[in-house]
């Protein structure tokens, strides 16, 4: 479309003349634009298809992330100019999609996107939460959570004729699917399928996010992840995987059939890629709609279902490796009892491990285990963190099967993490280097070179666009949030999902040491300003504890006129991806402290190396691989080797407060949780429950990580000094981004698994 075609269409979208229209109608009229140019280049093209099912989709906003990708955003953004209209504005009144909670969610929209962008034949399947991920705030230093609602009058989604019955023990659901269109970059257009209920209720969420757990055909697609610290609340969440997978299982076989399979050859018309557990039920209801919609007999369907599941493991954290009592399945969906438990006892006449076994003895059903047993495929997202799966979590596993075990090192997509949210940095590239990074990322490697590394003009430059990012975040954050920050200062941010082994605390540990020091007078050459975003699962206590320590201690600091100079404190509330295209361009220091071990990979740390920040972590997840393509000199790596952390795990003696002890420093932060100042900013209750579990557990190893991180950190502060050298360790960093591309990612994943 060009620019002409684009104002002609504009012009017959809106109800009035472009200037004359309010933001909102200009939004939709944009919208309906976009739409109609993306269904143009979708093509059913290929006769083996990709599903990507997912409990979440994290895809952020998507007006101009499509009008980019479909080429018109230049155009669009001079046309409405040209009528006194900012696209900016417009985009504010885009409300973004909340159907995800962290990096797993945002690794499935970046892989649409990239699925799109190389041209493969690949969607994918989802739920359509009404109110998805809780809406955060802040009260009284603590967070409070609130529905929602993205989906408008008019939205991204379209609704299809696609619907099932979904058979549940006691009833059944008919559901509905809604299209949301996934334009590339100069690519095709595939699908993102999400599944809904009509008898949906949202009139039934009162008092923050609390509902009746029990009336599914009203509850079922309100929330992701609802509260599951109860019964109701865990067999909800069995209801909701089922719904997911049970629509996705009959979408898949009806699709196969009319692209001309005939079941049999299902593997050849069909790849699905298991993302986490939550979709693992898509393996014994594929195994029974086979049987008992098309016929198959056991053995066979069995066996084209392993040919067609790869499953992607996202953690090694033991609590997050879900397990359900077969109890729960009696209660919600018992047709899959006789199939898993077929499955079950083909392991155990086969291998004689009960560590391998699908049910337990406790007959708790591990979701993980029948995907590795019944997939083709089973990768981890990280170097290190696939070595760990073979090593030590799925050693097990790996010694029956190496030949499933492969790593797909996770990745971003550029166009939303770089041409989009920073225009400047991606224009001060291409003047350098060409457009050839926009589709070949590896191409960024030919902005490391002397002319312009040894050109303090160019690297000026640079320095200037990062200050520009951070005066905009400045003035967001002051417009949105009241939130007052100073962009002459060095910008340290942590933005994640709230968890201890993420370790926020640690960071607000060192900022409660930096705190006291500025109070003796060691003041920071540059005033240090610290970010926070991060939501908490409501069920998580400590997790509240911890986001209330760092709003106590916002409190504390910015009323202190001797420290306020120096050092600021901020926790963003409700942080999600629009938050995170403002805060990463912007950002000095990447905090990337995980436990080393912990963190599968991470892809915020990518983000920010794109961007030009320089990371701050330990040898962690895909830290690691930035580690090696950067090099020592252009990162900040601190604390024990993830082998040291394992093998503390192992040896189980493990005491927190030997580290206090023996650490004044550490002694002396920790101590402060319970100061008079802390006392009387919050609440005694959540302070002490936070410095006992510090002091008597610390199960994510904060202590013996301390010393290492505040040295690395006043390191990393004191080389900011030198404008310079920092500028060309940005630079060295986004050069070496390109194999962090998703892009990367996806064409792995092709090659080595859906062979499309
Ligand atoms: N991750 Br399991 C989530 O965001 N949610 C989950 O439920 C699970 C994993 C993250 C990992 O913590 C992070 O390290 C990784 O980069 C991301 O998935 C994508 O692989």
């Amino acid at each position: 479309m060009t620019k002409k075609e684009l104002e002609i269409a504009l012009r017959s979208a809106c109800p009035r003349s472009v200037a004359e229209c309010t933001n909102e109608e200009l939004y939709t009229a944009l919208l309906s634009i976009s739409q109609q140019a993306a269904r143009e280049k979708k093509s059913s093209q290929g006769k083996k298809k990709l599903y990507y099912i997912s409990a979440e989709f994290l895809i952020g906003k998507l007006l101009s992330n499509n009008l980019i990708n479909l080429g018109l955003y230049e155009p669009a953004k001079e046309i409405l100019l040209e009528n006194g209209k900012s696209l900016a504005a417009i985009e504010e009144t885009e409300p973004e999609p909340s159907l995800g909670n962290g990096g797993l969610g945002r690794l499935a929209a970046c892989f649409l996107d990239s699925i799109a962008t190389l041209g493969l034949n690949g969607d994918g399947i989802g739920l359509n939460y009404h109110f998805g991920l809780f809406k955060q705030l802040f009260k009284d230093n603590k967070q409070s959570e609130e529905p929602n609602p993205w989906i408008q009058e008019v939205s991204w989604l379209t609704k299809r004729d696609v619907t099932y019955k979904i058979p549940y023990k006691n009833f059944t659901l008919t559901s509905r699917m809604y299209d949301i269109e996934v334009t590339g970059y100069n690519g095709r257009t595939n699908c993102l399928h999400l599944f809904d209920v009509e008898t949906v209720d949202e009139s039934i969420v009162s008092e923050g996010i609390s509902f009746d757990k029990t009336d599914v055909a009203k509850n079922l697609t309100l929330f992701l992840y609802p509260d599951d610290s109860d019964r109701a609340g865990q067999i909800l969440r069995i209801y909701q995987q089922y719904f997911m997978v049970s629509n996705a299982a009959r979408l898949i076989l009806s699709e196969a059939a009319a692209r001309g399979s005939n079941y049999h050859d299902l593997p050849e018309y069909a790849v699905i890629q298991i993302n986490d557990t939550h979709p693992t039920m898509v393996i014994p209801e594929l195994i029974r709609l086979l049987i008992t919609d098309h016929g198959m007999e056991m053995n066979e369907a069995i066996d084209v279902v392993s040919r067609t599941c790869a499953y992607t493991n996202h953690t090694i954290l033991a609590e997050a490796l879900e397990t359900w009592p077969m109890e729960f399945f009696r209660e919600a969906v018992p047709q899959l009892i006789p199939i898993m438990e077929v499955l079950d006892d083909k392991i155990r006449r086969k291998f004689d491990d009960p560590s391998v076994y699908i049910i337990d003895k406790e007959d708790r059903v591990h979701m993980a285990h029948i995907d590795i047993h019944y997939g083709f495929s089973v990768n981890g997202v990280a170097a290190l963190h696939t070595e760990i799966l073979k090593n030590t979590e799925l050693h097990n596993f790996y010694q029956l099967y190496p030949e499933k075990f492969n790593n797909k090192t996770n990745g971003i997509t550029f166009r939303r993490w770089l041409l989009y949210c920073n225009p400047q940095l991606t224009d001060f590239i291409s003047r350098f280097i060409g457009n050839g990074f926009k589709t070949d990322a590896s191409e960024l490697e030919k902005l490391d070179q002397p002319a312009i590394s040894c050109n303090l003009k160019h690297l000026y430059r640079l320095l200037s666009i990062k200050e520009q990012k951070k005066a905009e975040l400045a003035q967001y954050l002051k417009e949105t949030q009241e939130i007052v920050i100073d962009p002459d200062s060095i910008f340290d941010i942590q933005i994640k999902r709230l968890h201890e082994y993420k370790r926020q605390q640690l960071n607000a540990l060192y900022l409660i040491h930096k705190y006291l020091e500025i109070k003796k007078g060691r003041r920071p050459s540059t005033p240090i300003t610290a970010i926070f975003g991060a939501k908490a699962a409501p069920a998580y206590v400590i997790a509240r504890d911890i986001i209330h320590l760092i709003l106590c201690l916002q409190q504390i600091i910015q009323s202190d006129p001797e420290v306020r100079p120096y050092l600021n404190v901020v926790m963003v509330s409700n942080y999600n991806v629009t938050l995170a295209e403002k805060l990463i361009p912007a950002c000095d220091i990447s905090e990337q402290i995980s436990l080393a071990s912990k963190e599968a990979s991470g892809t915020g740390n990518m983000k920010f190396m794109l961007n030009g920040a320089v990371t701050l972590g330990t040898d962690d997840g895909a830290n690691v691989e930035i580690h090696q393509l950067v090099g020592d000199s252009n990162i900040y790596i601190f604390g024990d080797s993830s082998d040291t952390v394992i093998s503390r795990y192992r040896k189980g003696d493990y005491c927190s407060r030997f580290y206090y002890e023996n650490s004044p420093e550490l002694k002396e932060a920790v101590d402060f949780i319970l100061s008079k100042e802390m006392l009387s900013a919050g609440d005694a209750e959540c302070l002490t429950r936070l410095y006992n579990e510090l002091l008597n557990k610390d199960w994510f190893m904060t202590f013996p990580d301390f010393n290492a991180y505040c040295q690395v950190k006043e390191k990393a502060l004191s080389d900011y000094e030198d404008r310079a050298s920092w500028a060309r360790k940005m630079l060295v960093n986004i050069s070496r981004a390109g194999y962090f591309s998703s892009d990367r990612t996806i064409n792995e994943y092709n090659r080595d698994i859906w062979k499309l």
